[in-house]
C-alpha cells in the first residue's frame, strides 16, 4: 500500500470522536503515513514526540466587528493552507459540524482534487441533525465528501431518516486502543481512593450531557447498594455533575458516590473497577464499552443507537431499556456476585473486541477507504 499524506480534522478535546480520531493519526503515523493535524489546539492524546505527525494550529482573531469570531472560516483557510503546502492526498474529518463544510470550502480554495473523507459520530447527526438552522449545511457537507462513514449502522439509518442525504454512507466501526486499554496493576489506587478491599467498583464515564442519564447510573447504584458493599466512581464533567451531586446529597449512598471529574489515564479506574454502566438515551456507538471491556469490566447499557452492536445481550455484557433502572441492578448485582459469570463475560468481551473492534482490523478499513478517494 503507498503511504499517504493525510490531514485530520476533529475536535481535539475529551470527547470519543477526538479520541478515535487521534489514536487513528497515531496508528496511520506508525504504519509510515505522513499525518498532518489541523485543529484549533493539540490533541489531548498527542502526548509525546511524533516524528511523522505535524499539528497545525487553526487561529481565530477576534475582532471588535465580530460578534462572532469566525472559526469555521478560520478553520477552512488553514485547511486550505495546509493542503497546498503539504501536498496532502486525503482530508479525514471527525464530526460533521462544522468540519465537513469546511473541508469542501478548503478543497475550493485550494483548487485541489483531495479525496474529502467525513466521519459522522452520533450527536452530529442525532442532535444537530434535528436543528433546522443546520441540517442542510450538514447534508451538503456530507453529499459533498468524497466518502462518508458513520460508527454504526444505527448512525447510518439514522442519518439517512434525519438528514436524506444524496450519498451512501458506509459503517466504520470504533476501535480500542490495545497498547493504553488493557488491565494493568493498579497499585494501590482503591486504597487511594478510599475503597476497601472488599467493596465492588462500578463506574460511568461521559460528558454528563442530559443524554447520558447520569441519574439513571445512581439509582441503579443505590439499588445495587442494597445488596452488596460498594463503590459508584463517576468521572467526566459536565451540565448534569451538579444536579446529580445535589440528588447524592443527604441519601444513604452519599458516601459511597465519587465524583472524580475529568480524568485521563482510564484505564487504571478501569483496571479497579467490576462493573460499567452506561444508560444513555441516544448513543450512536458507545466508546468508552470498549475502552472498560479491553481492561475487563463487563459493561450493563441502553438497548439504544448502536450499542446493541457493541453489546449482544447476555454474551459480552447486559443490554436493558432505557430508565429500567431496576433490571440494571438486577443484572448488576448478579455479575458482582457471580465470579464465574464475571469471568466469563470478561473472556467474550475481549474476544469480540479481537474480531470486530480491533485497532489493526479498523484502521486497514481506513487506509482501504483512504486509497479509493486520494489523489492518483
Ligand atoms: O458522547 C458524546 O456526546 C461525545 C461524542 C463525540 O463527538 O465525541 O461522542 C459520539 O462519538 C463517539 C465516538 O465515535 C461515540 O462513541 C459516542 O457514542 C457518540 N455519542 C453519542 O452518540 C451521544
Amino acid at each position: 500500500m503507498r503511504k499517504l499524506k493525510i490531514g485530520i480534522t476533529c475536535y481535539p478535546s475529551i470527547g470519543g470522536s477526538g479520541v478515535i480520531a487521534t489514536e487513528l493519526g497515531k496508528m496511520l503515523a506508525e504504519k509510515g503515513h505522513e499525518i498532518h493535524f489541523i485543529t484549533s489546539s493539540q490533541p489531548f492524546r498527542l502526548n509525546k514526540m511524533y516524528p511523522s505527525i505535524t499539528f497545525h494550529q487553526v487561529e481565530v482573531n477576534s475582532y471588535s466587528v465580530f460578534q462572532y469570531a469566525p472559526y469555521d472560516i478560520a478553520l477552512a483557510n488553514k485547511m486550505a493552507e495546509v493542503i497546498i503546502d503539504e501536498q496532502l492526498d486525503v482530508l479525514h474529518v471527525h464530526y460533521a459540524m462544522p468540519h465537513a463544510v469546511c473541508a469542501i470550502l478548503a478543497k475550493d480554495m485550494a483548487k485541489s482534487d483531495i479525496g474529502i473523507v467525513t466521519t459522522l459520530h452520533g450527536t452530529d447527526i442525532t442532535v444537530l441533525g434535528d436543528d433546522s438552522s443546520l441540517s442542510g449545511a450538514i447534508r451538503y457537507g456530507i453529499e459533498k465528501s468524497d466518502i462518508v462513514t458513520a460508527v454504526s449502522h444505527s448512525l447510518v439509518s439514522q442519518t439517512m431518516e434525519l438528514i436524506q442525504p444524496d450519498q451512501e454512507i458506509e459503517t466504520i466501526y470504533n476501535f480500542v486502543d490495545e497498547q493504553e486499554y488493557y488491565k494493568k496493576d493498579p497499585g494501590n489506587l482503591k486504597e487511594l481512593l478510599g475503597i476497601a478491599a472488599h467493596e465492588k467498583v462500578v463506574i460511568h464515564v461521559s460528558n454528563f450531557r442530559k443524554v447520558k442519564r447520569v441519574q439513571d447510573i445512581v439509582k441503579s447504584f443505590e439499588l445495587i447498594r442494597k445488596e452488596l458493599p460498594a463503590k459508584l466512581l463517576l468521572v467526566g464533567d459536565g451540565p448534569e455533575k451538579h444536579p446529580v451531586m445535589e440528588y447524592v446529597r443527604g441519601t444513604s449512598i452519599e458516601q459511597d458516590v465519587l465524583f472524580l471529574g475529568k480524568q485521563e489515564n482510564l484505564s487504571e479506574l478501569y483496571t479497579i473497577s467490576d462493573l460499567m454502566l452506561l444508560l444513555s438515551q441516544k448513543e450512536s456507538f458507545g466508546l468508552v464499552l470498549l475502552e472498560a471491556m479491553a481492561c475487563e469490566v463487563p459493561c450493563i447499557a441502553t438497548n439504544v443507537g448502536g450499542i446493541p452492536e457493541v453489546i449482544t445481550h447476555g454474551e459480552n455484557g447486559y443490554l436493558v431499556e432505557l430508565g429500567d433502572t431496576q433490571k440494571v441492578a438486577e443484572y448488576g448485582v448478579q455479575l458482582l456476585q457471580d465470579p464465574i459469570l464475571h469471568k466469563q463475560m470478561i473472556e467474550t468481551s475481549l474476544m469480540f473486541i479481537e474480531e470486530r473492534f480491533s485497532s489493526k482490523k479498523i484502521v486497514e478499513q481506513y487506509e482501504a477507504m483512504y486509497e479509493r478517494v486520494a489523489k492518483k
